[in-house]
Formats: C-alpha cells, sequence, structure tokens
C-alpha cells in the first residue's frame, strides 16, 4: 500500500495506492493465506466484495498493537469492497461507506471496519474501492455489510482454513 506521492517518486507500477484513511497493519510479519474467491452482493447501486491475503510493503510501518494477546499476522485479509453505480458500472467515489464484518465463528463478534479509500496503480478510478486489512481468521464465516447512505449491501464468505 503506497501513497500517492511514493507512487509517483518511485514510480510503482504494482500494487495499491493508499487515497485516503489509514491502512490497519498486524504487528508482526506476513503470510500469504490461500486466494480467497469472490462473494458478489447487490442493492441498488451493486457492489462487489471481496478479500485477499494481505499485501505488504516495506516502505509502510507496522502499527504498535500493545494487545496482550497478539493476532497473528494469518488472521489478517484484506477486505476490498467495490461499490459501482448500477446503470453506467462505474466505480463510485466520494462516498463514505460504512463496513461491518459479523464473524459468525467467533460468537457473533461484530466489527467496523476503518475505511481506507485505495485503487490500484495505474488501474485508475475503475478500480477504486473502499476497505482495510481486518481481522478474519482462516477457517471463519462471516456476513460483511456494507452501507452507503440509505442502501445496503450484505454478502457470506468463509475465509478458506
Ligand atoms: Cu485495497
Amino acid at each position: 500500500m503506497y501513497t500517492p506521492a511514493q507512487v509517483a517518486a518511485q514510480h510503482m507500477t504494482k500494487g495499491e495506492e493508499m487515497l485516503g484513511g489509514h491502512m490497519v497493519m498486524p504487528s508482526t510479519g506476513m503470510e500469504a493465506p490461500g486466494q480467497m474467491g469472490m462473494a458478489g452482493a447487490t442493492n441498488a447501486q451493486g457492489s462487489s466484495i471481496s478479500s485477499t491475503p494481505m499485501m505488504t510493503s516495506s516502505t509502510m510501518g507496522s502499527s504498535t498493537a500493545g494487545s496482550a494477546t497478539p493476532v497473528p499476522a494469518s488472521s489478517y485479509r484484506h477486505l476490498e469492497v467495490h461499490i459501482c453505480d448500477r446503470s453506467t458500472g462505474m466505480a463510485v467515489q466520494g462516498v463514505h461507506p460504512a463496513i461491518r464484518i459479523t464473524d459468525h465463528t467467533s460468537s457473533n463478534m461484530t466489527t467496523n471496519i476503518p475505511i481506507a479509500v485505495m485503487q490500484g496503480i495505474g488501474s485508475g478510478t475503475a478500480d477504486l474501492h473502499y476497505g482495510n486489512n481486518a481481522i478474519m481468521p482462516p477457517g471463519h464465516s462471516f456476513t460483511v455489510t456494507v452501507t452507503v447512505g440509505s442502501q445496503m449491501a450484505a454478502a457470506q464468505l468463509r475465509i478458506p482454513s
């Protein structure tokens, strides 16, 4: 994950550019669990929700989570929500979605995901999406709920074990 300034200065062609918000990073090193399938959900706006292994960046500092029971890096996924206008198919920009995940494998624990705005480097606004790194451990089943204004979409997904 890079800032637009880093992308310009370092001529980056891969990874994602952060347009707003802050990325949550685990405090330890990363592993790359298997790729996750797409779980689609649509509403009046239409959105697609996916969770992928986190991408790491050596230029990104780790956060200092002073928690007594550290969450292993393998429990983090990069959760992305692409919100598209149903009539044009274009990525919706400038909205303030709320993304909430409910972990059905952990007593239906519900977490509000801090919103970061991202797009793939070189992909332009067509790839604009919202989300963050989130604690989604392998084998857990989730409902992901996305709210934009009065519109809501939900999708079920399960992280491969
Ligand atoms: Cu992203």
